[in-house]
């Protein structure tokens, strides 16, 4: 096989390409390659300066990630660019694209760094709750000093071109033919004899104070909760501003292997693929054509469907938003550009941004307007009979092929596509609140939804931002019907003698941003109560029985809005705090329904509150109405802020153990015979197989 590195030579320059699509990462043939071609050029004596460059649309993002978790094959990379740093000719490295994590390092490892004007360099290893672990924590501060290397390596973010060179990072940023610009740069060190520019010999610049670690530590400590990465990160630098360079590259070694063993970095790196594999539904001929979707229309102009709207805007697709009445029409487009204004004012946008973002969204009254869209999102109440109502309006104007999808989080896709002459056009997708800030869209595949909509639909999730995740039709798809389940568990926890409080810090602590009760009061408890209550209507039988949360809404406790839900709220302040009104009803609830209270630990709170999640996300796996663990666990990451640390819900199992999970599942079905807690047949094959969801 033909390595996937070469060195050719212009003149007296050898140029050293790397060509592994469709990233350059740094594999084992790459780092073969790579240490081979360096070998080569120094050899030759007509070579007088190396230039090491990307071929295809990047410089190398990084290490191979694949290769992690599998025994090292030599060379290993800090080697590889131990040997380039060491070089006596200049080696230059000529950047384009995202050089990024290990692709930096390689950077970092030459003399020199020529970037293309719209390149970004960046190391990213942090978010795969790693560090740059091939010299980048002990060679960057030496080149752009402790603060901005912290920056970088503990913010994970890529910076662009103009500002690496700001930095000191990159030494000639061109525009146009990146080679040709190298090779000027190339030709300018050879003649100039310009000294080599090894960046272990460099005293790491400014003076930033000995307490800076710690400053760093205490900044990111909120944000970061529970991850491992950042902290090693600072760990990383902190050895590069106390110890000599042989050692700091010892101290990131051990450092970074600690990482690359955690179950945190697993976790991490198990979602960068997730994501990625998403977008690619099973049994759905990745050629299958895409409608073209240039104009868009969102139904509703409330909070949903102005957060909806925002995402077409943003993303530069005009928008029509209908309402029935001009006074909700002129609300709506007020929050839009209330909020468009609040982002500016954070500098993210400027004011121009805000304006072009206003004007592409177009309000109407009108129904017959919306006869050029190629998709319409319909996002009004949640009520079946208003559904029917917009879906039959929609059928009547819309045009031939234009994608109609419905943003309903509960109800059923089938039953509302049944409204049109053409339910495969018709499709769910569910964003989720707020809109236009939530990365996850929940895209529900009708039982006639044409492949055609479904890959236009994948596509256009990430066009305007979103993880999309193709899910299938049943009440609350995937998301909602675990969290109602959680949810359900959580109140009869508190039934039984635990407090909401206690409740809430054991998810908290877990790694959720708030728990369960925190975030229905985030939300709203009417919502909640409004799908309980319906439910009680449409099938009794089935409808969860009345409990303390029902009275809380009716005494109008709603949650954060009305700075009264299951806690009290301060005004402008969203900490939830015990209240004791709510402890008087809880208490009154138990004495009405002959419950005496029971000390309850915080392992079965824990238990009770992920196993049912896990069992149901098992019997969705069983139905079909998830393709596949890891669709299940990116949902839960990008839409209900489930901890990334952890690797989504079905993740987390597996490293819990799928066997001790179904056992205890198992012991609760026994001793309540409640059938939330019959153990899916999935869990039990797998339990009995000694398997787990993802592996
Ligand atoms: C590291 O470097 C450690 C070192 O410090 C120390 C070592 C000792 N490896 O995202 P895309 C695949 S850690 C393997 O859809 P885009 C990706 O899975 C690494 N595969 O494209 C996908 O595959 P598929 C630090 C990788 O244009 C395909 O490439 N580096 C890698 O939207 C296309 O990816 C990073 O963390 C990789 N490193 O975005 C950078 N990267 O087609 C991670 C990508 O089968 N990568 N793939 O689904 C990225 O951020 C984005 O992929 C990038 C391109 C911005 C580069």
């Amino acid at each position: 096989m033909s390595s996937p590195v070469s060195l050719c030579r212009d003149n007296d320059i050898g140029v050293i390409r790397i060509h592994y699509p469709p990233v350059n990462a740094l594999g084992q043939g790459v780092r073969e390659g790579l240490q081979r071609c360096l070998q080569e050029a120094l050899a030759d004596d007509q070579i007088k300066a190396v230039i090491v460059t990307g071929e295809g649309k990047t410089f190398p993002a990084g290490a191979d990630i694949r290769e992690f978790g599998k025994p090292p094959q030599p060379p290993a990379l800090p080697d590889v660019i131990n040997e380039y740093e060491a070089s006596s000719k200049p080696v230059i490295a000529a950047i384009h694209g995202t050089a990024l994590g290990g692709g930096l390092e390689v950077a970092l490892g030459c003399d020199y760094r020529v970037a293309l004007d719209s390149a970004r360099l960046g190391l990213p290893e942090v978010k795969l709750g790693l560090l740059p672990g091939a010299g980048g924590t002990q060679r960057l501060p030496r080149l752009v000093g402790i603060e901005a290397a912290l920056d970088m390596i503990v913010g994970g973010n890529p910076v662009k071109a103009a500002a690496a060179k700001a930095l000191g990072l990159v030494d000639e940023v061109v525009s146009g033919d990146l080679l040709e610009g190298a090779l000027a740069f190339a030709r300018n060190v050879i003649d100039e004899k310009a000294p080599l520019r090894r960046l272990c010999d460099l005293p790491i610049p400014g003076d930033s104070g000995a307490d800076v670690f710690a400053r760093f530590e205490q900044s990111i400590a909120r944000r970061q909760r529970g991850f491992k990465a950042p902290f090693h990160c600072i760990k990383a630098v902190q050895a590069a501003a106390e110890l000599p360079f042989e050692q700091g590259l010892q101290r990131e070694r051990e450092l970074f292997v600690e990482l690359l063993l955690s179950p945190e970095s697993a976790a991490q790196r198990h979602v960068f693929f997730a994501e990625r594999e998403v977008a690619k539904v099973p049994g759905l001929d990745k050629d299958t054509p895409r409608r073209d979707i240039n104009t868009v229309a969102v139904i509703g102009a409330g909070t949903m469907g102005g957060g909806i709207a925002m995402n077409f805007a943003n993303a530069g697709i005009p928008v029509k938003m209908l309402e029935v009445k001009q006074e909700a029409l002129e609300k709506g487009l007020a929050v839009i550009r209330r909020n468009y204004e609040n982002t500016a004012k954070k500098g993210r946008i400027t004011a121009e941004q805000v304006e072009q973002r206003m004007a592409l969204i177009q309000p109407t009254l009108s129904y017959d307007e919306l006869g050029d869209v190629d998709l319409v999102i319909e996002a009004v109440f949640e009520n079946m009979d208003v559904k029917k109502a917009v879906f039959s309006e929609l059928d009547r104007v819309c045009k031939p092929g234009a994608i109609l999808a419905t943003n309903t989080s509960t109800l059923d896709v089938d039953r509302i596509a049944s409204f049109t002459q053409r339910p495969q056009d018709v499709m769910g997708m569910h964003f989720f609140s707020p809109a236009n800030v939530m990365k996850l869209l929940e895209n529900v595949r009708g039982e006639k939804t044409a492949d055609d909509v479904i890959a236009t639909v994948m596509d256009l999730s990430r066009r305007i931002g979103k993880v999309g995740v193709l899910v299938g039709v049943c009440h609350g798809f995937v998301g909602n019907r675990m969290l109602h389940k959680r949810q359900a568990e959580a109140i009869k926890l508190v039934n039984e003698g635990a407090s909401p409080q206690q409740v809430d810090k054991v998810l908290f602590d877990l790694g959720f941003p708030m728990g369960p009760f925190a975030m229905s009061d985030l939300a709203g408890m009417d919502v909640g109560y409004r799908i309980r209550e319906e439910l009680r209507k449409e099938d009794p039988a089935n409808a969860p029985a009345r409990n303390w949360t029902d009275e809380l809404v009716e005494a109008g406790r709603l949650g954060q809005k009305t700075q009264a839900g299951v806690f009290d709220y301060k005004e402008g302040d969203r900490t939830p705090v015990p209240s004791p009104d709510v402890d008087g009803i809880i208490e009154q609830y138990r004495s009405d329904n002959g419950i005496t209270p029971r000390a309850i630990s915080d392992q079965e709170i824990l238990e009770r509150c992920m196993y049912v999640m896990v069992n149901e996300g098992a019997k969705i796996l069983e139905e079909g109405i998830a393709a596949r663990p890891l669709d299940v666990d990116v949902i839960w990451i990008y839409g209900y802020g489930f901890p990334v640390y952890r690797g989504g819900v079905m993740f987390w199992a597996d490293q819990v153990g799928v066997k001790k999970i179904h056992d205890k599942i198992s012991e609760i079905y026994q001793q309540t015979g409640d059938p939330v807690w019959k153990p899916s047949a999935r869990l039990a094959e797998l339990a009995e197989q000694g398997k787990g969801f993802n592996r």
